[in-house]
């Protein structure tokens, strides 16, 4: 299944903000932190909720907890998935973290390399979320997510992007037909180097300079 969020206004001025070539690296940087956050809303909404039982300090009264929330697994992809994962954990925040350093070879072949891997073991209750904003070819996500595999099955498998080409999205449903895709806009397709349009340019040199 794949969510995107188009119809959110909030999200679509954050989005509008980073797409901006005149953003600098602050305003940048405090964006991804934002949708990081917002997106994480967005995940919760999907989650299981349980009612409780509570006691206000006058009466009984009916609550309920998202148990899912507190079993996460954050996956981040170096680099520019790091402000992301800052507003990620402001709502999940149990959550352990991965981190994956991957990166795209240029085209034709976008070979991945992938030198830095820790991630936590994952157990059958855990929701997986693997965030990286782009979604270009989709190659570094398969890579990552292949490698997320030998580290348990997990409840859910969610990859967070905060744009996505339609064919990085197309080979990821064919790849991990299981995943769920949340991204913040689908955007028209890739140019000769691999680049969303019209997109953002590149996050990492955007964030970080
Ligand atoms: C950028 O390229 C992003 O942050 C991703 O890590 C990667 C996306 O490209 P692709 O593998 O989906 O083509 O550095």
């Amino acid at each position: 299944k794949v969510y995107s969020f188009d119809d959110s206004p909030y999200l679509m001025e954050i989005l509008t903000e980073l797409r901006n070539k005149d953003t600098d690296s602050i305003a940048f940087r405090k964006g991804l932190v934002k949708l990081g956050r917002y997106m994480g809303y967005e995940i919760i909404k999907t989650m299981d909720v349980e009612k409780i039982k509570i006691e206000t300090p006058l009466e009984e009264t009916e609550g309920i907890i998202v148990k899912d929330r507190k079993n996460v697994v954050i996956v981040t992809v170096l680099r520019a998935a790091v402000p992301l994962m800052e507003g990620l954990v402001k709502v999940f925040e149990h959550a352990r973290i991965g981190i994956v350093s991957a990166s795209r070879g240029k085209a034709p072949k976008f070979e991945i390399e992938m030198n830095y891997v820790k991630i936590p073991q994952i157990t059958p209750e855990d929701t997986v979320i693997v965030a990286d904003p782009m979604i270009a070819t989709g190659s570094t996500l398969i890579t990552v997510m292949e490698e997320i595999k030998k580290y348990g099955t997990p409840k859910r498998l969610i990859v967070l992007g905060i744009l996505a080409a339609p064919e990085g999205i197309n080979r990821i449903k064919e790849k991990f037909p299981e995943a769920e895709i949340f991204v913040t806009q689908i955007d028209r397709g890739l140019n000769s180097k691999g680049y969303i349009l019209p997109g953002l340019g590149d996050a990492g040199d955007r964030a970080f300079g």
